[in-house]
Parts: C-alpha cells; sequence; structure tokens
C-alpha cells in the first residue's frame, strides 16, 4: 500500500499510559482545522501557545495546552499541532479517535521523521540520530547522537561529497574536451591517488562506525570459565548487586545471568554463563552449550581463572577475540603465586571478586573502551544498519573503478561508478539531482576559459 503523504496524521508522541500529561501530535495540511472541530475556540494561525476547552460534541473532555508550529516552521515541514492534554488512557484516545472522525489519519511508525526527511528538514543521518538519541545508553552515546542531529555528520558527508565531485568534473572535463589534454589532475594517477583518499575516508567511516555502534548498544562481554571460579560473584561485584546466585557448588549457574554496568563513555553488557565441566547433568550440558556458543558474538570475553583452575584447552578458544584474564580469589594468594600466573598471559589483571576488589579490572576495561576521541573524529558517524550498508557498497564502487583504472579501461567507465556513489552520498543528504551539481561544479571550477 502507498502512503498518502498528503494526509494529515495524528498519533500520541508519549506513551498511552496514566500519567500527567499526553502529547498528541498532528502533521499536515489540515492539522489546525481538524484541531479546530474539537475546540472551543479557532486556533491562531501562529507559532504560539494556546490554551483551548476539548469538547466531544457539546461535553467538555478537558482544556489543554496546545501548540501550532505553522509557516514551515516546524519539525516536519508541515502544519504541526500538538495538544498537551491531561494524560489518562481514555481520555488520550477519546481525542485521538474524535481527531481521526474530522479526518486525520493514525499516522505510521516514524512517519513524522519520514515527513520530515522527504521535505527536506533532516537527512537520513539525524532521522537516525533521533533514535539513537533516546536509545542511548551512556553519555557519550548521547553526545554522538546530539552531535549528528545538529548536523556533524552533515558536513561530513558535504566534504566527501565535494572531493568526489571534483573527481568527477575532472574526468568529465577531460571527456567532453578531449583536445584540451591538461586538465589539472585528470592523468589516470592522479585519479586513483585522489580515489585512494576517498577509499581510506570511507574505510574510516564504517570502523567508527562500529565502534560507536558496539558504543551504543553496549559491549557483549561474556563472562566465561571453569565452575566454581567465582564467574557469578564477578558478575554481582561489577553490577553491584546481588543478581546471580552464588554458592560453593560447582555448577551453580546453567543458564545466562545477564547484567549491565554503565561507564561515562561506554556500556557493558554482561553475560554470566554456566561454568565448564564435564558433567552427565542434562541441564547443566545444555547450559556449557550455551556458553560456548556465546563466544563468537560476544565484543570481550573476560575469562576468569583460579590458581588451580585454568583450563588452557577453554583459552585456546577464546585467545583470539578481544579478553582479558581474570585471575580471581587473588587473596587467597601470595605476591610470587600471582606473578607466577600472570607470567604466563600477556593480557591478566588478579581480582578478588568475593572482597569486591576488582579496580584492576575495571580500570583496564576503561582504558581499552574509552572512546572518548569518537567525540573528536570528523568522519561521519553511521548507525543504521542499511546507512552502513550504503557505505559498504561505496567502498565497493571505489575498489572497482581503482581496479579499472589499472586495468587501463577509459575514465568515462570510471565516471559511471563514481555517479553512483554520488546519488548513495546524495540520498543520504536527501538531495537527489546531482547532474547538475557537477555540472555546476565542471563550469565553476574548470570553465577553461571557452
Ligand atoms: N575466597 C574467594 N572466594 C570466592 C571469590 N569469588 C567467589 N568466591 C567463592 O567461590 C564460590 C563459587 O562462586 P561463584 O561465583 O558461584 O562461582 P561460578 O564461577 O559462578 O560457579 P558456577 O556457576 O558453578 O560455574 C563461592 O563460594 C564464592 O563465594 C573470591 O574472590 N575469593
Ligand atoms: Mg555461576
Amino acid at each position: 500500500m502507498k502512503i498518502n503523504l498528503n494526509d494529515t496524521i495524528v498519533a500520541c508522541s508519549t506513551k498511552i499510559a496514566r500519567q500527567a500529561i499526553s502529547i498528541i501530535r498532528l502533521s499536515g495540511e489540515q492539522a489546525l482545522e481538524i484541531t479546530n472541530k474539537i475546540i472551543s475556540k479557532k486556533l491562531e494561525n501562529n507559532n504560539k501557545m494556546q490554551i483551548r476547552k476539548i469538547y466531544d460534541g457539546n461535553d467538555i473532555i478537558d482544556e489543554s495546552l496546545i501548540l501550532t508550529f505553522v509557516n514551515g516552521k516546524s519539525f516536519t515541514g508541515e502544519n504541526i499541532v500538538e495538544i498537551h492534554c491531561h494524560g489518562g488512557i481514555l481520555l488520550t484516545k477519546k481525542i485521538i479517535s474524535l481527531l481521526i472522525s474530522y479526518g486525520a489519519r493514525p499516522a505510521l511508525p516514524g512517519e513524522f521523521s519520514q515527513r520530515a526527511y522527504l521535505n527536506g528538514k533532516i537527512n537520513l543521518i539525524q532521522a537516525e540520530s533521533i533514535n539513537n538519541l533516546i536509545d542511548s545508553k551512556n553519555e557519550l552515546a548521547l553526545k554522538i547522537s546530539a552531535m549528528n542531529l545538529e548536523g556533524k555528520n552533515n558536513r561530513a558527508l558535504q566534504e566527501m561529497k565535494i572531493k568526489l565531485i571534483d573527481i568527477i568534473s575532472k574526468i568529465q572535463t577531460s571527456i567532453d574536451y578531449p583536445d584540451y589534454d591538461d586538465v589539472e589532475g585528470s592523468s589516470a594517477e592522479e585519479i586513483k591517488t585522489d580515489l585512494q583518499i576517498l577509499k581510506n575516508d570511507t574505510l574510516k567511516i564504517l570502523e567508527v562506525s562500529k565502534r560507536f555502534n558496539i558504543l551504543n548498544h553496549g559491549i557483549n562481554t561474556l563472562i566465561l570459565g571453569e565452575t566454581n571460579v567465582g564467574k557469578s560473584s564477578l558478575l554481582n561485584s561489577l553490577i553491584s548487586e546481588e543478581k546471580a546466585i552464588v554458592t560453593d557448588f560447582e555448577g551453580t549457574t546453567r543458564d545466562i545471568v545477564e547484567g549491565q554496568l554503565n561507564f561515562d563513555n561506554f556500556t557493558l553488557n554482561l553475560i554470566d554463563t554456566a561454568g565448564i565441566r564435564n558433567t552427565n547433568d542434562k541441564v547443566e550440558q545444555i547450559g556449557i552449550e550455551k556458553s560456548i556458543s556465546l563466544i563468537e558474538s560476544s565484543n570481550l570475553i573476560l575469562f576468569v581463572i583460579n590458581k588451580s583452575k585454568i583450563n588452557y584447552e577453554l583459552y585456546e578458544k577464546i585467545k583470539n577475540k578481544k579478553h582479558i584474564v581474570v585471575l580471581n580469589k587473588a587473596e587467597l594468594l601470595n605476591m610470587n603465586e600471582i606473578e607466577d600466573i600472570k607470567g604466563k598471559f600477556n593480557n591478566i589483571v588478579a581480582v578478588s571478586a568475593l572482597n569486591s576488589d576488582i579496580k584492576n579490572l575495571i580500570q583496564w576495561i576503561e582504558n581499552e573502551f574509552d572512546n572518548g576521541d569518537l567525540l573528536e573524529i570528523e568522519v561521519p558517524i553511521l548507525s543504521n544498519s542499511f546507512h552502513i550498508e550504503m557505505f559498504k557498497n561505496i567502498l565497493k564502487l571505489l575498489s572497482n573503478s581503482e581496479e579499472n583504472i589499472n586495468q587501463g579501461f577509459t575514465t568515462d567507465l570510471i565516471n559511471v561508478d563514481l555517479y553512483e556513489i554520488l546519488k548513495i552520498i546524495n540520498n543520504l543528504l536527501g538531495i537527489y539531482d546531482a547532474d547538475e551539481e557537477v555540472i555546476d561544479n565542471i563550469f565553476r571550477k574548470y570553465c577553461l576559459g571557452k
């Protein structure tokens, strides 16, 4: 079904729940007219707050604060009315159904943002950053999402686009004016160097975006080790909560237990697992299989050992993943014993989960995942998997162009791929008319004095 973008849409922007205030939002040409049907006095056609009684037929059902955004000065670029009514479930639903009966259509999920995008108010990355802003689990994710919403990515994408248009223009000029053989920078070698710069930018975008997404969704952290080494105690100590059952019986934890730990700049999604051992207990066996199967999808493994419980076979399975060996129950050992075990691994800290003495581990994690530099990085940071796919496509097209140059193909063939990239960037920026921009650029920068 094709959605009609001329409809006036309505939705509740807050939860429909028992609460102080609910915010009902309408967007579309008829937003004011439809609202006027359920209030005592017509709304003034300006960007102001107005108080109105709301009627169901002749019955007053509420008195609400109403905000109007007109003349394109709104989030969607259309007329918007926001009704801040009292937050009863029945009342909110009633107002929405009245508005629908007077011609509004229930909005589809994300339709307000979609309209903002289609009306050039925000680009795709900004639309996504609204989601991120809402979902942010830690301070840094919040800051980066806010920066993207404000347009940081926009500027970075624009810069990338300028570089791209520059290359396309050079190639286009040398095609259009074949006799004019000294179009500056249009030799195959020079184009290759320019493309390499773009390729590096793209690789950086993908790398930084991957880091941001781990940061935004939380670092999946697996607590893995033999039975009874203190994995559940470590989880409890990290999240300062008695979440997992701890006993001195081997095989206490059978299913996974999850907890979350927020640092300023990142979040750990902690997963305590069943301890690894040979067992005939069917339930425990399933738990152990689950523990092992989680290795692959984790971003970090806390590999817990004790002096007498070092499972090298298990260590082989995780040593190529990002990990730290956690020597637990260290308060029972003397310095020499600790140093001796530390010598067996590159990456190891000694802790005592029982005494909540885990500062060495916390410090290591903080150093590893600080991520503060993401704030300074100038390249766009993408969070939507679809946008990331778009950039992977750009990378493919750039590699293709490079390959074509290496094979000695003519530059017009290379431009086909570059135009494709321009289309992708323009899509992200919410601009569609690519050709005109290139022509513009050619005549501005490479007019050749003709
Ligand atoms: N001395 C000492 N004992 C600890 C420490 N951490 C945990 N323990 C004890 O070790 C025993 C096992 O702890 P758990 O946290 O249940 O161990 P686990 O690795 O989760 O065990 P399973 O769930 O069976 O795999 C309990 O008696 C804990 O109190 C520690 O740092 N020092
Ligand atoms: Mg346990």
